[in-house]
C-alpha cells in the first residue's frame, strides 16, 4: 500500500457525505477484516492499526501494526466480542515489523492465521501461526512459510477439500520486486521493477497448501486477470490491474477473484472456472472509500453474503481505519451489485 500519490479524482474525502455502515469495533483502529463462519459465529481477523512514530512514507512504513486481535459476531447485527490479543510481532522469530492484512483458516478442527511481515532484511514474507480454537492463542512456526514473499495472504477452501493460498501486493508490497521467485533489488522506488505500461500488470500469486496447512504443496504460480476480450490487464491499467488485497469465493460454481486496484481505490473482481483462473475482469464490487486503502472480504452466512471492508471513518486519518460490513448481492447474471460506502 502507499499513501501519498493519491488519485485525487479517486479518493472519498468529501465528509459531508453520510456513511453508508457503521464501523464495527469503536474502541481501537482496525482494518484488512478477514471474515469466515467458524463453529456458527462470524469470526473476524484485521489487521490492528496503531498511531505511528514512525514517519510516513511511499513504502507505507508508517502502517506499523505490531500485534493482531480477533473478534466474533452470533449474526449480522452483532453484537461484536472482542477476544483480545492472538499474536505479537514479538512472539514471532522472524518477524521485525508490520503485520499487515491476515487470513485464517480451519482444517480438522485446528485453526491457522496466515500472516505478513517483515523480517531482518525488511523484506515481507508470510508466516503461519496455529491454534485449537479460533479465537487463538495462535503459536507461530519459527521461519516463514518457506517459498512466500509479499503480503496479503488469503485462504479460499475448495468444496473438495483442498486449500489454496494467495498472496500479493505492489509497491509497499514490494512483489514488484521478485521476478522468478527471486528477490532483485530492482532501484529504490516502490514502483522501480513495474512492468512498462502496455506489458501485462503483475500477477497476484497462488499455491495449493500441504497437508498440514504449514508449507506450500507446489511452486507458486501467476493469478492472470484477462479483460473480457481476452487479453491479458495491462500494467498502466490502473483502474482495472491488480495491486493487493487478493480474496476469493465461489458462489454458484464460479470462482470469483477480487482484490484492490490500489492508487484508484476500488475492490474489483474476475470470475474464472477453477481456483487457478484466468479470471476475466466483470467490474466493481466496493467503489472507493475514505481513506487511500481499500481492503475487503467476502463471506456467506446463513444463506446471506457479505462483504467486509475498512474506511477512515473514526479518525480521518489513513492509517487509523475502522472495519464494517455490507449485505453483499449476486445478480441472477452473475455479477456482483456494486456497494457505496457513502449514501448516494
Ligand atoms: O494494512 C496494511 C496494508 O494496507 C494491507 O496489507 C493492504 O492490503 C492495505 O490495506
Amino acid at each position: 500500500c502507499k499513501e501519498s500519490g493519491k488519485n485525487e479524482e479517486h479518493v472519498v474525502e468529501d465528509t459531508d457525505n453520510k456513511f453508508s455502515h457503521p464501523p464495527l469495533v469503536t474502541d481501537r483502529y482496525t482494518a484488512d477484516p478477514s471474515a469466515h463462519v467458524f463453529e456458527g459465529k462470524i469470526y473476524i481477523y484485521p489487521s490492528h492499526d496503531l498511531p505511528s512514530e514512525v514517519p510516513q512514507d511511499d513504502w507505507g512504513s508508517h502502517f506499523d501494526m505490531q500485534d493482531y486481535r480477533v473478534y466474533s459476531m452470533e449474526g449480522p447485527d452483532g453484537p461484536v466480542t472482542d477476544h483480545g490479543r492472538i499474536l505479537h510481532v514479538d512472539d514471532i522469530p522472524w518477524a521485525k515489523r508490520q503485520l499487515w492484512a491476515p487470513d485464517a483458516a480451519e482444517k480438522n478442527g485446528k485453526y491457522y492465521l496466515y500472516f505478513p511481515a517483515k523480517d531482518e532484511q525488511d523484506l515481507f514474507k508470510i508466516g503461519v501461526a496455529v491454534a485449537d480454537r479460533p479465537e487463538g492463542p495462535f503459536v507461530p512456526q519459527p521461519e516463514p512459510i518457506a517459498g512466500t514473499y509479499s503480503i496479503d495472504p488469503a485462504v479460499f477452501t475448495d468444496d473438495n477439500g483442498e486449500y489454496y493460498l494467495y498472496w500479493g501486493g505492489i509497491w509497499g508490497g514490494q512483489l514488484q520486486k521478485w521476478k522468478d521467485e527471486t528477490y532483485t533489488s530492482v532501484g529504490d522506488q516502490p514502483t522501480d521493477g513495474e512492468p512498462d505500461p502496455e506489458q501485462p500488470a503483475l500477477a497476484p500469486k497462488i499455491a495449493r497448501l500441504s497437508e498440514d496447512m504449514l508449507s506450500l504443496a507446489e511452486t507458486p504460480k501467476d493469478v492472470i486477470l484477462l479483460n473480457n476480450d481476452g487479453s491479458a490487464i495491462k500494467a498502466g491499467d490502473h483502474d482495472k490491474r491488480f495491486f493487493e488485497a487478493a480474496w476469493v469465493h465461489k458462489h454458484n460454481g464460479t470462482y470469483y477473484f477480487s482484490y484492490s486496484t490500489g492508487d484508484t481505490h476500488y475492490i474489483a473482481y474476475g470470475t474464472g472456472d477453477n481456483p487457478y483462473g484466468p479470471f476475466t475482469y466483470q467490474g466493481v464490487i466496493l467503489n472507493p472509500v475514505q481513506g487511500w486503502t481499500n481492503h475487503h472480504s467476502i463471506t456467506e452466512f446463513e444463506g446471506q453474503w457479505y462483504l467486509f471492508y475498512h474506511d477512515t471513518e473514526l479518525s480521518g486519518e489513513t492509517h487509523l481505519r475502522n472495519i464494517k460490513m455490507a449485505p453483499l448481492e449476486h445478480l441472477p447474471d452473475g455479477t456482483i451489485k456494486t456497494i457505496d460506502s457513502m449514501q448516494q
